[in-house]
């Protein structure tokens, strides 16, 4: 901690590591020749500290060395490219922060390097002669997009709307021609053509300012409920339309507010003017790939909580839209439409049907438009890695179809994922839509090197066209919504998604000298929720839904195996434990059966209990899938599970997913969410929002979500002695004092309805888009240079890339990558 202050106070890494160096010569010029003995390599911070170790072999001079400065800045370091005599570090002291070093292993001078001096270390160890061409191509967002402002301080990542009211409030203040901005943008909100808030005989802020006086004046005298119409033609007479609130009352506060922002602005006040105006009716939300549908979808491969959140989102921002529309005194219907592929053989589910009414949701759909290709309309599923090839094609078809459909154009467009994103940067540039980009999980931190190494993967995942679409996206976007701060920005020692995106090398394709800016402030923080008419809290006993009890009885605790489930629990007297989850890797199920097996304290205080995937290997054509269904087996057998494990096959039926994890707090159980790494956990918040205390991973999103031993427990996925124990001594804690189980469920509970609500996503999603919207308008040129730098990278880069991708012939389905 002391030296993170000296490191901020001196400011760079290339001043006070020689000084470091210095103190510790003799140790760090064994450890350098070490760095260097073996030729050009990529160290990660583990190699580099089994080198440290290995040179300084006595114990107490290592810590001594460790301890210092250049402790500190070896443990920040993230890689290290080797070049002999040169060491390139890549050092993160912060999140969002790096610095590039070079040190000569001979005289350990320090000189710093800029990232794109970095990349090239990186290069000359993966691919020299592209390394050494002058003329490799690099991508640089940072120079063209060099007047957006910048945050400055680690803190404020993510709060992009705020920062964003601040400048805007600063531009009405100082110059007359922004408030005149504003005036234009007021004169523009319309529905359908029919004008609404101002018409154009207010053409000056001026004549604006005055009638809003006037007008204040008169509708102060009404009384508070008159309905809008009663006095729609008075106001009509001033310049006025409709739009401004629905009674007297209301339409009193939004022409003050207005006055206010008027006559000195402040970004409070402007993000309430913003939240007001009714410029967003129609809305469009991209998710091409995968199975997209209501139900009997869960669990197919690429089919997982990107489906939950969207079609939640959607309900919640129709409710958020409606309400919003009454406020304004408008009879306007608002139209969302969820846009999809539509696969003809869809085994089952109706994914071939073009148009379905979203259930709970009044006006709602999702709309779905096939690939095609030369050979006419592809007929089946593919994975999201191999989608590349069909998007513009897509993206054309799907704009008309939505035109036709929505009968105007949308006021905003959505992506999902990086295919989503590509397709909503492509119909919003078409047709100057404001538009937001969502990643829910960004591939690139997910696969060690998978950009240095992309073309050892790229037969497999197709990274180079993933990344460029993402990198793509992620520029064109008018704001970004993001989970949780470290999607953004990682946390103090894993860089974020995005961060990962800022300087980064695929050699023989591309550098990337600048591709994002985590500091940019399109980025925005919005977590979702879980539904809380399907996830609500055992104890509320009139509301459960005690029709699934015997369905639930029997997943739980007959003695028979089934097609659904295998195991039993001899001890029904115990708590549960319980996880839920696709049997991918990452979600690392075989993980937490490992750590319960070898566990003896924890197998004598509960049973556990997981649904994932299936039993039969047989049944998958997922090779990640396949290898997990067999790990499974071989632990329940190794560790002798039978009798105090059932293993559930994936559940489709949310609402008995919700009473299911409902009883399971009924036992006093817990869930584990184990996952190696998560971006953001929708059954965490699941658990939390049914009152069942949670321990979930600390590498990703649940990090943020549960305040550690307050709301629930992180657990570390690569430490499972140390999780495994954290779990039993909790039912321990709890056999003694019943009381810390409810402590912990009710923290939950709390923490959810504090943080995690789609109404709280709603608002703040509309916000970003009635205030980003204004943004770009007042931004425009700056944004048309940097449409036409998308462009082109797209149209030389993108195009060439997708167009090497194979297309499927007709016939059987290649086994995929799981996600
Ligand atoms: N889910 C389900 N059945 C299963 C496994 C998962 O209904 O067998 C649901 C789960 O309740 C959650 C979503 O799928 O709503 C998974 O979302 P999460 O964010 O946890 O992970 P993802 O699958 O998106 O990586
Ligand atoms: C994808 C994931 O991997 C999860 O972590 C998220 O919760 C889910 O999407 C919804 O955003």
């Amino acid at each position: 901690m002391a030296y993170e202050q000296v490191l901020k106070r001196s400011n760079s890494i290339a001043d006070s590591m020689p000084d470091a160096l210095k103190q510790s010569r003799y140790h760090m010029k064994r450890c350098f020749a070490r760095f260097v003995a073996r030729g050009k390599r990529l160290l990660k911070l583990q190699h580099i500290m089994e080198e440290v170790e290995k040179s300084i072999e006595d114990k107490q001079n290592r810590s001594k060395v460790l301890e210092g400065l250049l402790g500190y800045i070896l443990s920040s370091t993230k890689e290290a490219a080797v070049v002999p005599p040169y060491v390139a570090f890549a050092v993160r002291p912060s999140p969002g922060f790096w610095e590039f070093v070079k040190v000569n292993s001979k005289d350990l001078s320090v000189d710093s390097i800029t990232a794109p001096e970095y990349l090239k270390f990186k290069e000359m160890i993966l691919d020299e002669n592209w390394a050494n061409d002058e003329n490799a191509l690099e991508i640089d967002f940072g120079a063209i997009d060099f007047s957006t402002p910048r945050m400055t301080l680690s803190s404020s990542i993510g709060n992009g709307v705020s920062f964003i009211s601040k400048n805007i409030t600063s531009r009405l203040h100082g110059k007359p021609e922004s408030a005149k901005s504003l005036l234009e943008y007021l004169q523009a909100i319309n529905h359908q053509g029919e004008d609404l808030m101002i018409n154009a005989t207010l053409d000056t802020v001026s004549k604006l300012q005055n009638v809003l006086v006037a007008a204040e004046v008169f509708v102060s005298a009404l009384p508070k409920d008159a309905p809008f119409r009663n006095f729609e033609q008075r106001f009509k007479e001033w310049g006025f339309e409709k739009g401004w609130g629905n009674t007297a009352e209301r339409v009193k506060e939004s022409i003050r507010i207005l006055s206010e922002v008027l006559e000195a602005p402040e970004p409070a006040k402007l993000e309430l003017l913003f939240s007001r105006l009714p410029t967003i009716f129609n809305i469009v939300i991209f998710s091409p790939h995968g199975y997209f549908g209501q139900s009997d979808v869960l669990g197919l491969p690429d089919t997982g909580g990107q489906v939950v959140y969207i079609l939640d989102q959607v309900r919640a921002l129709e409710e958020e839209l409606l309400l919003r529309i009454k406020q304004q005194g408008l009879v306007v219907k608002p139209q969302i439409l969820v846009v999809t592929r539509l696969i003809p053989d869809a085994r089952g589910t109706k994914c071939n049907q073009e148009l379905e009414p979203i259930i709970n949701t009044k006006h709602s759909h999702i709309l779905r438009v096939p690939f095609r290709t030369e050979n006419g309309v592809l007929r089946q599923w593919v994975s999201r890695f191999d989608i590349y090839p069909y998007l513009e094609r897509f993206a054309q078809d799907a704009t008309a179809k939505i035109l036709e459909h929505m009968e105007c154009k949308p006021d905003l467009i959505i992506g999902n994922y990086s295919d989503g994103n590509l397709v909503a940067s492509l119909m919003a540039s078409k047709l100057g839509i404001t538009q937001g980009t969502i990643a829910h999980a960004l591939e690139k931190t997910k696969y060690e090197d998978s950009d240095a190494k992309w073309k050892e993967l790229d037969s497999k995942y197709h990274f180079s066209c993933q990344f460029t679409s993402d990198i793509i996206s992620m520029n064109s976007a008018d704001f970004i919504i993001t989970s949780t701060y470290q999607e953004i920005a990682g946390s103090k020692d894993r860089p974020g998604q995005y961060e990962s995106h800022t300087t980064f090398t695929m050699p023989g394709l591309y550098r990337v000298v600048s591709g994002i800016n985590v500091f940019d402030p399109k980025f925005n923080i919005a977590a979702p929720g879980a539904d809380q008419s399907v996830y609500f809290p055992y104890t509320e006993r009139q509301r459960r839904l005690i029709s699934f009890h015997p369905a639930i009885e029997e997943l739980l605790y007959s003695k028979e195996d089934s097609n659904e489930h295998i195991g039993y629990l001899a001890d029904r007297k115990k708590p549960i434990i319980f996880s839920m989850a696709r049997l991918d890797t990452v979600k690392n199920i075989t993980g937490l059966t490992e750590w319960f097996g070898k566990n003896k304290r924890l197998r004598s205080l509960v049973n556990l209990v997981v649904v994932a995937g299936f039993f039969d290997p047989s049944k998958s054509k997922d090779r990640e899938e396949i290898a997990e269904i067999k790990k499974m087996h071989a632990l329940i057998e190794k560790y002798e599970l039978k009798g105090q494990i059932r293993w559930i096959a994936a559940q489709t039926d949310r609402y008995r997913n919700g009473e299911l994890y409902r009883c399971i707090s009924d036992t006093k159980g817990a869930f584990v969410q184990p996952a190696l790494y998560e971006a953001f956990g929708l059954t965490v918040i699941e658990a939390m929002n049914c009152g069942l205390p949670t321990f979930a991973t600390n590498q990703g999103g649940p990090a943020e979500i549960i305040v550690d031993e307050i709301s629930g427990f992180h657990i570390d996925p690569n430490n499972g002695d140390e999780s495994s124990n954290k779990i039993a001594d909790f039912f321990e804690k709890c056999k003694l004092d019943p009381e810390n189980w409810d402590k912990i469920s009710k923290a939950g509970l709390q923490r959810i309805y504090e943080c995690y609500t789609w109404k709280i996503y709603a608002n703040k999603l509309l916000n970003m888009g009635a205030v980003y919207g204004f943004w770009r308008q007042l931004n425009k040129d700056q944004n048309i240079a940097k449409q036409r730098y998308i462009h082109m990278f797209y149209n030389l880069q993108f195009r060439n890339l997708a167009r090497n991708l194979p297309i499927p012939s007709e016939g059987p389905e290649q086994p995929t990558p799981a996600a």
